[in-house]
């Protein structure tokens, strides 16, 4: 970039009827609804189209300063997906043995989940998300991004909804620490993994926790008048 003002184009903005607006607002909340996370993956394929338009979709993100500082490593290898359950196994023992303070494993016993991570070599994709706090200019020169967790952490969102609506089921994994991936995926230093993404269909009997989300009125304030 030369600091020169980049020109402008008009805004291709769809003009929509309110109560068309209002209907369209419900079935994408009602199409959201039914998003779950999973832990109960098949090993039934994806194909791999799939996987890319839901890419696109994530890319769309707003980003700080327009520098879209994500990368996405989209894994479909059974021994690279050996290897990131491999390390992320080692990670999760660690975690669940010593590393987790008690209220920590207390918040996560209803959920049940323990070090065994046997959906990362099950599930035909994992998609582990980086986040990119430099990106090199065309001298080689370390450029700064800006609000890189926030911009990743929208398009991450965006990922999630994209492939729930194309029929697909995901599971948000944090490893922590995640520095494994870098190694595995041969990623730079300078991004810094965010979490792995599992992407497939659930298995035909598949169970989640009965959990609830909290009501409108619980987790919003509207400030009127
Ligand atoms: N990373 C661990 C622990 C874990 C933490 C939270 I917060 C969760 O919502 C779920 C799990 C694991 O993946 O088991």
């Amino acid at each position: 970039m030369n600091g020169k003002k980049i020109k402008e184009i008009p805004l291709d903005f769809i003009v929509i009827e309110e109560n068309e607006m209002k209907s369209r607002a419900k079935s994408f909340n009602e199409l959201l609804q039914k998003r779950r996370t999973v832990r109960n993956f098949s090993n039934k394929p994806v194909p791999r189209n799939l996987i890319e338009q839901c890419l696109l979709a994530a890319n769309s993100a707003p980003s700080g300063a327009n520098r879209q500082p994500w990368h996405f490593a989209v894994i479909s290898s059974p021994e690279k997906k050996r290897q990131i359950r491999e390390g992320a196994e080692e990670e999760e023992r660690e975690f669940y043995q010593s590393r987790a303070p008690q209220d920590w494993l207390d918040a996560l016993a209803p959920l049940g989940t323990d070090a065994n991570k046997p959906f990362l070599e099950r599930a035909p994709y994992l998609v582990a998300i980086f986040g990119q706090k430099f990106e090199l200019d065309s001298q080689g020169k370390k450029k700064k991004n800006y609000y890189v967790a926030e911009s990743v952490g929208i398009a991450t969102g965006l990922l999630i909804a994209a492939l729930h609506n194309a029929g697909l089921a995901t599971l948000t994994h944090t490893p922590s620490p995640m520095k494994f991936l870098n190694r595995i995926l041969d990623r730079p230093d300078t991004e810094k993994p965010l979490m792995v993404l599992v992407v497939g269909y659930p298995e035909n009997d598949a169970k989640v926790p009965a959990i609830s989300r909290k009501s409108l009125e619980q987790f919003t304030s509207f400030h009127e008048g």
